[in-house]
């Protein structure tokens, strides 16, 4: 499958740490062998600077303002310039080339338009690409299964959630034409990678990035290995570290994913703790690239419940949940403390024994929760990014 910059996807791990090392020097004045000993960047930073404090050239210079989904406080505000701009369609035409597109495929773009980055980075990406795009947005999504219906798109981007909304609403997938999707934004697992493939008939490939460091493309799967995304090395130099002692951790042991930006010049940054939690591996892939592949985020050093003093990422509790096969991959998470104790009610679609699901919760997990199985359409349909947890302890 053609690399869409394999002179940069395909550079010689040499090379390219020691292009990581100049570009480095050259932003931040700091040598690869010293970034260690540097102070993190955190999301209170970006807060604390509301909303262009942290901003290294003149706002004049920017040409496009995004701001994170931000579900807690204020959102964060970043911005690009022109090069910026186009150092990130690059990145999500790289992605979508991983996925199997090029110039004519037909891209369907159901991320929301707007200020969060998905809808519109993905769709420079693809334009980059010479893609032809259908930027739909999120919304309407009866229209979005006759679209891709009608259209003959060959790849979908979406939340993976909105993936199976807009599956709702197809009929027979055989009569599309997708190949691959383009799934990020949010957490899901391999339970959904498989029912999403099953409901759409495609290959559902990971795609990550967040509005600090750029947004989707920051890292994207391939369609040969579909076995952990490929970080745009060229522009991100990415480290695992311990959550709590912030020690850099080895290849392959799993922590809090830290971004510097080499490249970004609106908004750099050195060291960014993303809260997201991975690993990563240079192990070289079966699709040729060099760059560093990083796992399937985890969960978030932020979203996890302890539940009776027992620590879970909802991840965890989807994993186990699709694992059943009488369980639709619909579920929601509610946690709420009606004396001093909290207490989760799992709350899934299907057609099995809510007893048995609450064993089998309790021995794969340590987790004592109420389970509720609802018939299908109960469980709330996201548009974008899926609400998998409604915390009630502080209402
Ligand atoms: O969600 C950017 C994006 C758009 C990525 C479209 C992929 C596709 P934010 O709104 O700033 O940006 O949210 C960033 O979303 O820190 C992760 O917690 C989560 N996230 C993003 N991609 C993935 C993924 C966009 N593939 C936050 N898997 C990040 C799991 C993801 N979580």
């Amino acid at each position: 499958m053609p690399i869409f910059q394999p002179e940069l996807e395909t550079l010689p791990r040499p090379e390219l740490e020691r292009l990581q090392g100049e570009r480095l020097r050259e932003r931040f004045g700091v040598e690869l062998e010293a970034l260690a000993e540097q102070p993190f960047r955190m999301k209170s930073d970006l807060r604390d600077a509301y909303p262009f404090g942290l901003l290294q050239v003149p706002l004049e210079e920017c040409v496009r303002i995004h701001a994170s989904s931000g579900t807690r406080g204020k959102a964060t505000i970043v911005a690009y310039t022109r090069a910026d701009l186009a150092a990130w369609a690059d990145c999500c035409a790289r992605a979508l080339a991983a996925a199997g597109a090029g110039p004519g495929t037909i891209v369907h773009n159901a991320y929301g338009y707007g200020l969060f980055t998905g809808g519109l980075g993905l769709h420079y990406g693809a334009e980059r690409l010479g893609c032809t795009v259908v930027p739909v947005s999120g919304g309407n999504t009866p229209r979005q299964a006759q679209l891709l219906e009608d259209l003959g798109a060959e790849i979908l981007c979406c939340t993976p959630s909105y993936a199976l909304a807009i599956a709702d609403h197809v009929p027979d997938p055989g009569r599309l034409e997708l190949r691959a999707g383009l799934f990020g934004a949010e957490p899901w697992t391999e339970g959904l990678r498989e029912a999403i493939e099953s409901a759409l008939g495609l290959a559902a490939l990971d795609i990550y990035g967040l509005s600090e460091v750029m947004g989707p493309g920051v890292s994207a799967e391939c369609a040969e290995a579909r076995d952990g995304a490929h970080v745009n090395e060229d522009h991100f130099l990415v480290e695992v570290v311990d959550p709590q002692s912030g020690e850099p951790l080895p290849d392959g042991e799993a922590g809090e994913l830290v971004c510097t930006t080499l490249t970004k010049e609106a908004l750099p940054l050195l060291r960014y703790r993303t809260g997201d939690l991975a690993s990563l591996t240079r192990e070289p892939c079966a699709c040729g690239r060099t760059f560093a592949r990083m796992s399937r985020v985890l969960g978030r050093t932020d979203d996890m419940l302890i539940i009776r003093g027992v620590n879970v990422f909802p991840s965890e509790i989807e994993r186990a949940l699709l694992a059943t096969p009488e369980l639709e991959p619909h579920y929601q998470l509610v946690v709420e403390r009606p004396g001093h104790l909290d207490e989760l009610t799992v709350q899934v679609e299907g057609a099995a024994d809510a007893d048995a699901v609450r064993r089998r919760l309790h021995s794969v997990l340590g987790l004592t929760a109420r389970v509720e199985v609802v018939p299908a359409g109960h469980v709330p349909r996201s548009e974008g990014k899926a609400l998998r947890v409604v915390d009630r302890r502080s209402t």
